[in-house]
């Protein structure tokens, strides 16, 4: 099998060599009128997230956004993962101070013990249980729009409104194969024929979102809605590790105008950039890929100060 010799994640490489993600481990929800057995309640539920991964940096992007901050608080794992997986080490003693655990695979074991996948952020932790409610991460930032409403400061803005939900599901879909996931696929791809298709299927993603771009300010028109945060999470991780370690590199995000002036745009709105952390980006994904990067060196470019460049749009 080509996928097990040299697969970044054996387990899940076809036989043709592409990369198919597991599926999420635990999907229950918070919900508004307490169907699913949980209500959102201030304090009572704990974002575990990495800065360094887009699918975790969706869900702190649109928690800050809505102003959940002092409702559904946040806890940070060091972007490099040992043989036990994420751990806790930025905190001074090794430990989350809220759930008291070492590694992240403690609140997965303690909701299942026969867990054997990955362990994965971004996940939503019980803090009274210390277990996992979600992994889910499509669900979840979705869920911090929808039922989490009552949380929301007065002026959050609405990025999930209910009159634009199809046209924002029918953008999420294709931006997620061949984009948001499109890039582990060219990534972790363990045959030609895998990258290829995941690479050609990326640019033409990235060509036609641009072309969208070019007479409107955001995806959905003049309003920031769920799908430019899944968007912006890959474009701003796009040159300084998806173009190199990847092999994503048809073009850099900064050689594609549009798309290039849009993520800067992003980029400079409040509660994007300060979200970014681009040390932890490039040591996670530099330094936790043996398969594709065995010596671990992190490259020192590119520069991040292009970043704050004006961006014209708008
Ligand atoms: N839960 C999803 C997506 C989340 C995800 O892949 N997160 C990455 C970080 S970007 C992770 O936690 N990886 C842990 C690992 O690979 O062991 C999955 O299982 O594929």
């Amino acid at each position: 099998m080509v996928g097990d010799m040299a697969a970044q994640f054996g387990k899940e490489t076809s036989t043709g060599g592409a990369f198919v993600r597991q599926p999420n481990a635990f999907t229950d929800r918070v919900t508004a009128d307490g169907s699913s057995g949980r209500r959102p309640e201030a304090g009572r539920y704990r974002l575990i997230a990495c800065l360094a991964c887009p699918w975790a940096h969706r869900a702190i992007i649109v928690r800050g956004l809505l102003g959940l901050d002092g409702v559904i608080s946040l806890g940070l794992v060091d972007p490099i993962r040992d043989d036990r997986g994420w751990r806790f080490t930025l905190a001074e003693d090794g430990r989350d101070p809220v759930l008291g655990i070492e590694y992240l695979a403690q609140a997965y074991r303690a909701t299942d013990p026969d867990f054997g996948g990955r362990v994965t952020v971004p996940a939503i932790v019980d803090v009274e249980t210390g277990k996992v409610v979600t992994n889910d991460y499509p669900q979840i930032t979705l869920d911090f729009s929808t039922e989490w409403a009552e949380f929301h400061k007065p002026d959050a803005p609405d990025l999930y409104p209910a009159d634009r939900r199809a046209e924002i599901d029918a953008l999420i879909e294709p931006i997620f194969h061949n984009v948001n996931n499109g890039v582990y696929k060219a990534g972790f791809a363990t045959s030609q024929e895998a990258y290829e298709a995941a690479f050609t299927a990326l640019f033409a993603e990235l060509d036609t979102l641009s072309t969208r771009l070019e007479t409107s300010r955001y995806l959905l028109g003049d309003r920031i809605t769920e799908v430019d945060i899944r968007l912006f999470t890959t474009l701003v991780r796009f040159d300084a590790v998806y173009h190199g370690h990847f092999k994503c590199n048809r073009q850099k995000l900064a050689e594609m105008p549009t798309l290039w002036a849009y993520a800067r745009d992003l980029f400079q709105t409040p509660g994007f950039g300060e979200t970014v952390n681009f040390d932890h980006i490039k040591r996670h994904y530099y330094a936790t890929h043996d398969q594709i990067n065995p010596t671990r060196i992190v490259p020192l470019g590119p520069d991040e100060s292009v970043w704050q460049e004006p961006h014209g749009r708008g």
